[in-house]
């Protein structure tokens, strides 16, 4: 497998409201589009910085992943996304290795993209999304 680049980090806050503005002014740069994404119980705002996106994560359910996460670790880097050609042959390789996966098969994450999760117990504590957009092959 060989990842074209970092295709995002998602950050975990408490509040998208209050964090866009921040992030506005760090990046020099507008949230370009703010969605839902009710199967991750999540709202999530993007900025772009090149070729990677910063994902900004609020909480919809405190059982969700990112209410969890919050609960227990706080505000903070929550995963990070590699942008792959391939996220089937990807998802086998990484499975073959013995990594441990979320995601035996690829599901659809925020901007229609094509995602899998990594667990954190398998990739040194970093939680790890392989994502392919199906539009552009990365
Ligand atoms: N980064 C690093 N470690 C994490 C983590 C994260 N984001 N989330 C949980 N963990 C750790 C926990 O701290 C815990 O460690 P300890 O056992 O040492 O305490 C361990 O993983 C298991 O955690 P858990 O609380 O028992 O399990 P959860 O029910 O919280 O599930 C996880 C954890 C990663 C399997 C789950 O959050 C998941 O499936 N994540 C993938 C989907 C996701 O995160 N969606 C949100 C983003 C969607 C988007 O980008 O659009």
């Amino acid at each position: 497998m060989k990842p074209t680049h970092i295709e995002h980090i998602g950050i975990a806050v408490n509040k998208l409201d209050e964090a866009i503005p921040y992030y506005e002014k760090l990046l020099g740069t507008t949230c370009y589009a703010i969605e839902e994404v009710a199967d991750q119980k999540v709202r999530t705002a993007f900025f772009k910085i090149g070729q990677t996106k910063i994902e900004l994560l609020e909480s919809l359910d405190p059982e969700g992943p990112v209410g969890k996460f919050i609960e227990k670790k706080g505000e903070g880097i929550h995963h990070i996304a590699f942008a792959v050609n391939g996220l089937e042959e990807s998802i086998q390789e990484v499975k073959s290795n013995g990594i441990r996966l979320i995601d035996e098969q690829p599901r659809k994450g925020a901007e229609g993209l094509h995602i899998a999760f990594l667990h954190p117990k398998s990739t040194f504590g970093v939680l790890t999304e392989l994502c392919e957009d199906k539009n552009t092959g990365k």
